[in-house]
This record gives structure tokens, C-alpha cells and sequence, in this order.
């Protein structure tokens, strides 16, 4: 694609689409990884992003190549549009050595170095100091790349975020903070969890640039990002991006939702989906739309397969890689 697009304030139609496709990958994906673990087929705890998936196509898109990201429990999204296949995503949910973490991780420790995934943590905060090292190994290293942190609301109530923003900011690195805000931390509400409301004021406390973005909106969020990018690019220091979005399920796979009240996650499909406000803005015919709805239905589709034919790990490999 053309630097001047690439970089530029205008998105060319095409290009939506391109976003458009990604983000209906990630719903389908999603919707699969939730109805094959409903079936009992994937190991573990699960949590998927359905609704928030602007954020992580918006913010992956306007990265170059070497920038990386780590991200959090929420993480098949921001892993595919980081550029992991579909396949590799899929087998590492089943359990097998194909999959982008050999197996070893599962849905909430997804790494892909090769594509600049500095991996998901189950820890909340997790990623924040690993992203502050990245930045700062790139400053030391006079690398023109940025390393990005996802996090939710959640997040900023713990103790590594405030202390990775104060480093980020006191050395002056090249990160983005992309806070997801969608109004929950697990059960608890934002009005019970969080003491502000205006959430770029935890950046303010650090006298960090913060920018705020609707999440819902993948244009936005490519344009908004590009603009945080290039001045942590510029050596300005971090930017703390705050991304106002939803997710339509619970907080977890099998999550009865007794903390919000029932028609919430309705009327926040019906009004509040990117997938579906994309596509109107775009007006993708129906023809269109079905032809790329099978064409990423297909692949979701040979990524179970590819995950069921994959290659389980031997028991007596259970020790390898663990260093401490
Ligand atoms: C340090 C730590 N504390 C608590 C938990 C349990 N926990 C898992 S997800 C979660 C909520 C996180 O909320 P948020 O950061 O807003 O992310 P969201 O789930 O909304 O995407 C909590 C408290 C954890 N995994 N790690």
C-alpha cells in the first residue's frame, strides 16, 4: 500500500474493506473458539474480545513492521491482526505443537516473536513492564520502533501500570499505552472499580500525552494510533491512548452475567457493533458481504481443522523452556 495512505489522515475505501475483513475475521474467529469450547474440544479458561475488535485492527494496522505489542487475557484479536495465521491461533488453543506458543501457552499466553507479539499474560498488567523495556531498548538502540501495550480499565487499578507509566514517561520511550475501556473488570463495573471517570487523568499523573479515541470506530483508532505512533516515533515520549468500546459477552466463556442487566449486551450489539457500523458506512452489498463473510468462515473453518489434525505435545516435554 502506498506510504502516503499508509501514514495519511484518508483511508481509501479499499483499505476499509481490508479493515472490514479483519475485523469479521476476528468476530468468526472468536465465535468458532467459543462454540468449540462450549463442545469441550480446547483446554483451559477462555475469553474472547466479541465487540472490541476495532481497537485491535485500528491499532495493528498503523504499526510498521518492527513495532511489537504484548497483550493481556483478552488476546486472540490483537494476536491476529498482529499477523499470526488463523491455523497457528487455533492449534495453540487446542493444545498442539503447531500452534504460535508450541502449545506450551494456551488462550491467555499467545506469543508470536517473529511478528512482533511479545505475548498475552493472564496476569493483569502483565505486559506494561515488558513494553517499557522494549521501548526502552529501542531508545538505547536509536531503533525508530514502538513497543504497545493493550490493557483494560481494569489494569490501571494495579500497581505495574502505574509504575511502567511513571518509567515510560521519566525516560522518555517510545510506547503507546492502548487502555481498552470497556466499562468492566470482570463483574465489577467501572463505577465500583474505578475512582475517576475521565480515565487519561491516571496519564495526566504522570504528565503524559494522552489521546482518546471512540473504539467503535476502526477508522478513528487507525488514525488516532497513527498520530500517537509518530510522536513516540518522534522521540516525544509515550502516549497513554484511551479506547472507549464494549464487549457484547460475558467476561469469560460460560460467564451467566448477573452483574449487568440483560438487554445491556442487546442494545450494545445493536448499536454500538464496528463490525456492522463499517460495513453500513461502507455500504457493502449483500452480495459482497456473503462472499467475504464464506471467504473468512473458510479459513476459521481450516483452522479447526488444521488444530484437530495438529500434534500433541509429549508428556516428557513438559519441562523444556521453563528457565526459573
Ligand atoms: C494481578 C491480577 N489480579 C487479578 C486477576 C483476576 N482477573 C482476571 S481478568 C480481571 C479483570 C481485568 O479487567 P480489565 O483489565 O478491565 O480487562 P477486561 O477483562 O475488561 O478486558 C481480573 C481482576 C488477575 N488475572 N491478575
Amino acid at each position: 500500500m502506498a506510504i502516503a495512505e499508509q501514514k495519511g489522515q484518508t483511508l481509501s475505501p479499499e483499505r476499509l474493506k481490508e479493515f472490514l475483513r479483519e475485523m469479521l475475521l476476528i468476530r468468526r474467529f472468536e465465535e468458532k473458539v467459543e462454540e468449540r469450547f462450549r463442545a469441550g474440544e480446547l483446554p483451559g479458561f477462555l475469553h474472547v474480545a466479541i465487540g472490541q475488535e476495532a481497537v485491535a485492527v485500528g491499532v495493528c494496522r498503523a504499526l510498521d513492521d518492527g513495532d511489537v505489542i504484548a497483550s493481556t487475557h483478552r488476546a486472540h484479536g490483537h494476536t491476529l491482526a498482529k499477523g499470526t495465521h488463523p491455523n497457528e491461533l487455533m492449534a495453540e488453543l487446542y493444545g498442539k505443537v503447531e500452534g504460535c506458543s508450541h502449545g506450551y501457552g494456551g488462550s491467555m499466553h499467545l506469543y508470536d516473536i517473529e511478528r512482533g507479539n511479545l505475548g498475552a499474560n493472564a496476569v493483569v498488567g502483565g505486559g506494561l513492564p515488558a513494553i517499557v523495556g522494549g521501548a526502552l531498548a529501542f531508545k538505547l538502540r536509536g531503533e525508530p520502533r514502538v513497543a504497545v501495550a493493550f490493557f483494560g480499565d481494569g489494569a490501571t487499578n494495579i500497581g505495574t501500570f502505574h509504575e511502567s507509566l511513571n518509567l515510560a514517561q521519566l525516560w522518555k520511550v517510545p510506547a503507546l499505552f492502548v487502555c481498552e475501556n470497556n466499562h468492566y473488570a470482570e463483574s465489577t463495573p467501572a463505577k465500583q472499580q474505578l475512582p475517576i471517570e475521565d480515565l487519561t487523568k491516571r496519564a495526566d499523573a504522570f504528565g503524559m500525552t494522552a489521546m482518546t479515541v471512540d473504539g467503535q470506530d476502526v477508522e478513528a483508532v487507525y488514525k488516532t494510533t497513527t498520530k500517537a505512533l509518530k510522536h513516540a516515533r518522534d522521540g516525544k515520549g509515550p502516549v497513554f491512548l484511551l479506547a472507549e468500546t464494549y464487549r457484547f459477552t460475558g467476561h469469560y466463556v460460560g460467564d451467566p452475567q448477573v452483574y449487568r442487566p440483560k438487554e445491556e449486551a442487546r442494545h450494545l450489539r445493536e448499536t454500538q457493533d464496528p463490525v456492522e457500523k463499517l460495513r453500513a458506512r461502507l455500504d457493502v452489498s449483500e452480495e459482497d458481504w456473503n462472499e467475504l463473510d464464506a471467504e473468512v468462515t473458510d479459513l476459521v473453518e481450516g483452522s479447526v481443522e488444521f488444530a484437530k489434525n495438529g500434534t500433541d505435545p509429549k508428556p516428557e516435554d513438559a519441562l523444556k523452556n521453563v528457565y526459573a
